[in-house]
């Protein structure tokens, strides 16, 4: 997935005027060793290339390039020379709207035939905090808390229409981004991460049956000790950058309610090109594999409604996003990162029926000292 992405890009960049030769005039009177010409000013469309310059951003006017960080969507991409923290925050939009069977869009009034309840639609919000330490130049330290607010609308056989909603803390992840090799313009880490059972899986809202526990997609945690493995690779010239990750969730065990989540893996792969020193922009593609529940939390009855049953969670589907990263130049704000992406499904598989993904959207602020 990355070479298809990377060959292209790379190919373009022989091809870019200001790249490759400029570097070939700087060399010209052979004075300069490489460091120092990294130091060097950059054109505002070519910004430096210095991998590490991004962090420091000291009294030498180097600020980090806007597309040194990966599209915002992506976790995990960068990591940070020793000595260094860096906050975070992001806020996630995903609507859901509609029902799919399979590779087909499917009707609500075809869903109850099946069941005497459908959803119609379900918005998830998420506000993740998060905190990255480098204790070594080769190991950055990643925290994050999700709060997560969950609401889904219903129809039922009888023409009536009801709203469950659900908001606290989602799963916390601890992680380490461990370096395994790079050099100026390529760089490759490993990501593992850990996230524990803080979000709820007994969540209740009110319904046509009382005040009762709200089916799997509606609870805010996944309940179980889950590891999330991964590799990521980036690289960069002065005119490009780009980037791919391959990661995965593998649950531990089985919650307090007898079930756990299905595993699952997701491969993104980027470009991104930066237009001044302080904007860049990105295209993104990101495949998304889960599987189906294991076991079943007993208070459930499949019959119901989709959502209840543990056989229908699973779901393939690659999206495309379009992005944006900005970074401030100067000022007291120098170094302030914000970035916002939206991803859009370009083909999505279900075992149905379930609800299909329509659009999501991040948005983000990162700052690292
Ligand atoms: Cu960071």
């Amino acid at each position: 997935m990355s070479r298809s992405i990377c060959i292209p890009l790379l190919a373009l960049t022989l091809f870019l005027p200001g790249t490759a030769p400029a570097d070939d005039l700087d060399d010209a009177d052979g004075s300069a060793p490489p460091a120092a010409r990294r130091q060097q000013p950059a054109a505002p469309a070519t910004p430096a290339a210095d991998p590490h310059a991004h962090h420091h951003g000291g009294d030498d006017g180097g600020v980090a390039r806007p597309d040194s960080h990966a599209p915002i969507g992506v976790m995990g991409d960068h990591m940070h020379a020793a000595g260094e923290f860096m906050l975070s925050y992001r806020y996630m939009f995903m609507n859901m709207d509609g029902s799919r069977d399979g590779d087909d869009s499917i009707s609500d009034g075809r869903v109850l035939r099946d069941y005497p309840v459908t959803p119609t639609s379900m918005d998830t919000q998420m506000h993740m905090f998060g905190l990255m330490y480098a204790p070594l130049d080769q190991v950055t330290l990643t925290a994050m808390l999700p709060l997560v607010q969950k609401d889904m609308d219903h129809i039922t056989r009888l023409g009536g229409k009801f709203s469950v909603d659900t908001f606290g803390v989602g799963d916390f992840k601890l992680g380490a981004l461990v370096r395994l090799w790079e050099n100026e313009t390529h760089h490759f880490h490993l990501n593992a991460a850990l996230s524990f059972p803080t979000g709820s899986t007994t969540e209740k809202d009110d319904t046509p049956v009382g005040n009762v526990r709200l089916p799997y997609p509606m609870q805010l945690g996944s309940g179980t000790y889950d590891i999330l493995p991964g590799v990521t690779y980036t690289g960069q010239t002065d005119a490009w950058s780009w980037g791919a990750q391959a990661s995965g969730v593998i649950r531990t065990g089985r919650n307090d309610e007898n079930y756990r989540l299905g595993n699952g893996y997701e491969l993104t792969a980027w470009g991104a090109k930066p237009w001044t020193e302080w904007v860049s922009s990105s295209l993104r593609l990101k495949w998304k594999d889960f599987g189906n529940i294991t076991g079943a939390d007993g208070r459930f009855n499949p019959q119901m409604v989709p959502t209840a049953d543990p056989d229908l969670r699973a779901f393939r589907r690659l999206d495309i996003g379009v992005g944006l990263n900005f970074i401030i130049p100067r000022g007291f704000l120098k170094g302030n990162r914000l970035a916002v992406e939206a991803e859009f499904p370009l083909y999505q598989h279900v075992d149905g029926p379930q609800l299909e993904q329509d659009w999501m959207v991040t948005a983000g602020w990162q700052y690292a000292f």
